[in-house]
Parts: structure tokens; sequence; C-alpha cells
């Protein structure tokens, strides 16, 4: 068992209107994002450790665990990955996709990763092992430019979110 949790997931980033024509920008992409917390009190080893989620082949299967990357190198104890979708430049990203994360990643893939319309799971893997050590999954649509936190084995909406998504 690893000290690393999905603590924080933006499944659903604002500016969906734009993308509907075929082409999402790379500040659209990286405003799709994971969180991943050192929650111990030493260093973890990253090696061999990879991150999944589900992917559904169509509208009615139960869908199976997807890659999206493995790690190297080691996570301080307290310190935060973000796993953007996308290719970046980090730059090219708005201030509130960079906050509150001590080392940005990407996909290096050119599409969203994360659900809208069904359930999604974040899943850490050891190399080697039949069960993640860590998983964290959400409920269908969750709303448009919110991040979701972790709350027990679950990501969910912060209480006070909604409004917040309005003003902006
Ligand atoms: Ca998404």
């Amino acid at each position: 068992m690893k000290n690393l949790q999905t603590v924080r997931l933006k499944p659903n980033p604002t500016g969906k209107d734009l993308t509907r024509r075929g082409v999402a920008t790379a500040a659209q992409l990286g405003a799709e994002w994971v969180d991943i917390k050192n929650v111990g009190r030493t260093p973890v080893d990253l090696t061999g450790v990879t991150l999944y989620h589900i992917a559904y082949a169509g509208a009615t299967d139960s869908g199976k665990w997807e890659k999206i990357m493995t790690f190297t190198g080691a996570l301080g104890l307290g310190k935060i990955i973000r796993v953007h979708a996308g290719n970046g430049p980090l730059n090219v990203l708005r201030p509130i996709d960079h906050q509150g994360a001590d080392f940005h990643l990407f996909t290096k893939r050119n599409s969203y990763v994360w659900n809208n319309v069904r359930s999604d799971c974040a899943a850490l893997w050891q190399a080697g092992k039949t069960q993640p050590f860590d998983k964290a999954c959400y409920s269908p649509n969750p709303p448009e430019g919110v991040i979701l936190i972790r709350s027990g084995d679950r990501l969910v909406v912060p209480a006070g979110s909604l409004l917040a998504g309005v003003r902006r």
C-alpha cells in the first residue's frame, strides 16, 4: 500500500461549446485534470505506479480500466502531481489550472480523458498487482467547471461550488 491518493479531479472543464466544432485547444484540454497527492509522512517511490480510468465502448457496456500514464521518480511528502489532458504547454493554461499543484504532467494525447455522461473512477495501480491501491469514483454528469474533491472513496461536488460555478 502506498500513501498516494487521488484528491481532486476536474472532469468537465468549461467551454464545451467551443469543442463541439471538433477541436479542443491546449488550454481547454489542460483544464481537465486530476490531482494525486502524497498523503503520507515519507517520500513515495512512484516506480511502476500507473493511473487508470474507466473507458466505455458503448452506451450499455460496463466499462473497463484504461491506462492513462505511468509515473517515475519520487514524490515528497505533501506534494501533488497534476495530470492534465493534452500536450500543454503549462503556460497556456488558465491560473486555476496551474494553482494548487507542485508538478504538472500531460497525457500527451489530443483528447479528453474523464467521462462526463458516464461515471468514472481514478485508480492508482502498482505494477504486478491485481487490485489498485487507491480508487475514487464520481457520479455521471459532473457539473461543468467544478473541481470534485475526495470524500471517502468518492470524488464529490464540494458544498457551495455550484453557486460559484454560476457566477463564473
Ligand atoms: Ca471530461
